[in-house]
């Protein structure tokens, strides 16, 4: 079974999108979202100039093969574009070998293990009072779990605060915008939210926030020890992950539960904070982390140390990717709760797909292979815009983590 075809297609239905399609010698199409917000183009040339070359001619069945021949093949491993790459790649081949077969991926991947897949959505809010009307929405649309996330009063911006509708897109046409930040006036917000939260939404609603990889292990540690009345689901990205001891400091103050690795490309990224269970929850996702392949493996060892999923999905994240994350998440043992930010109008237009909500809840489908195409020609009506993520300083002007 050839591939004959490898097309990588950039679009831009509200946000940038980068898909690649691949197309067998018996008419068999697959795709893979392959989307690395504000650095698209970097990953539409990897593919474009050294991947496909690579593919075309290749048998589609051979799908851990053609993993490590990209991976081992190109020498330079690991890293966000190469391995946004590679996942694009992957998820075709699984998505051909669903169709191949006429049974949904997650048949090949162990069938059903749940019932369905439990997702967050995100409430946000300019203060707290908007904040806890937006996750007492959600709540009513049926939700069992929500992130918070409030504008801090003294700051004109805030992480994760959208524009008052039940989405939240902080890529921005253009140059990057910049914002500031106070870590101070963040750290006394906080816990206010979520004791009005938990007045509003009672014991049983999981409550979910991410501080976006914007503070040190011992304001982290204080800002777990001051969530715990409130039980929270987790707690993300406390600090920048590049120095994971920080996380040993964490955990000896808190037991709030703590999630990370949306920025992790690989097992390598994720192997310390795992084996000495500094973490609860690991948030890779298919199309940064290697594709379906290389999720399970990490899943798999995850699963040794009680460390649960819960695969970023913004919506940078395309339904393609949204799709794929689905079929593991039904089917991988360990996993912990799916992310789940509305796409617009347009990108679902553009990518028709089979999964779908009720009860706090996703399902894939049945439908053969991951159930999500692209619409080429609606597709090529939204050109690439160039965008990007904002920066941040803090109030005297040094720059921060965003
Ligand atoms: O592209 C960056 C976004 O995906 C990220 O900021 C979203 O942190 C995020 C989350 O948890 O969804
Ligand atoms: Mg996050």
């Amino acid at each position: 079974m050839k591939i004959v075809d490898a097309r990588v297609i950039v679009c831009c239905p509200g946000r940038n999108f980068v898909t690649l399609k691949l197309t067998t010698e018996d008419g068999l199409t697959g795709v893979g979202d392959a989307t690395l917000n504000g650095r698209e183009l970097a990953v539409a040339s990897y593919l474009e100039d050294h991947v496909v070359p690579l593919v075309i001619g290749r048998d589609a069945r051979r799908v851990e093969d053609t993993w490590h021949s990209l991976y081992k093949g190109a020498y330079w491993r690991r890293g966000p574009v190469t391995m946004t790459a590679i996942a694009a790649v992957d998820t075709a081949l699984w998505d051909i070998a669903g169709k191949a077969l006429g049974v949904p991926v997650h048949r090949l991947l162990g069938g059903r293990a749940r019932d369905g897949v439990l997702v967050y959505g995100h409430a946000s809010g300019a203060d707290v009072d908007e904040a806890v009307r937006a996750a007492e929405r959600y709540v009513a649309l049926g939700y069992h779990a929500v992130r918070a996330q409030a504008g801090v009063p003294g700051l004109a911006a805030s992480y994760g605060v959208g524009r008052g509708d039940l989405s939240y897109e902080p890529a921005e046409r253009g140059l990057p915008p910049e914002e500031r930040w106070s870590t101070e006036k963040y750290l006394t917000s906080v816990p206010r939210l979520f004791a009005r939260l938990r007045e509003a939404l009672g014991p049983d609603i999981h409550l979910l926030h991410d501080a976006h990889h914007r503070l040190t292990p011992i304001e982290a540690a204080r800002l777990g020890k001051a969530l715990e009345p409130y039980h929270l689901f987790w707690l993300e990205d406390p600090v920048p992950a590049e120095l994971q001891d920080g996380f040993r400091l964490i955990r000896q103050h808190t037991t709030t539960p703590l999630a990370v690795g949306e920025v992790f490309s690989s097992i390598h990224d994720c192997q310390t904070l795992i084996t000495e269970q500094l973490i609860d929850y690991i948030r890779t996702t298919v199309v940064h982390a290697g594709g379906i392949t290389h999720l399970r493996r990490i899943a798999h060892l995850a699963e040794l140390y009680h460390v649960r999923t819960g695969s970023h999905g913004a919506t940078d994240l395309s339904p393609v990717c949204m799709a794929a994350a689905l079929h593991f998440d039904i089917s991988v043992h360990n996993f912990g709760i799916q992310e789940y930010m509305r796409h617009s109008a347009d990108t679902d237009r553009v990518f028709p797909h089979a999964y779908r909500f009720a009860d706090g809840m996703l399902d894939p489908g049945e439908a053969p292979g991951l159930g999500v195409d692209i619409d080429e020609a609606l597709a090529a009506e939204f050109p690439y815009q160039r965008a990007y993520l904002p920066i941040t300083r803090k109030l005297d002007g040094t720059i921060h983590s965003w």
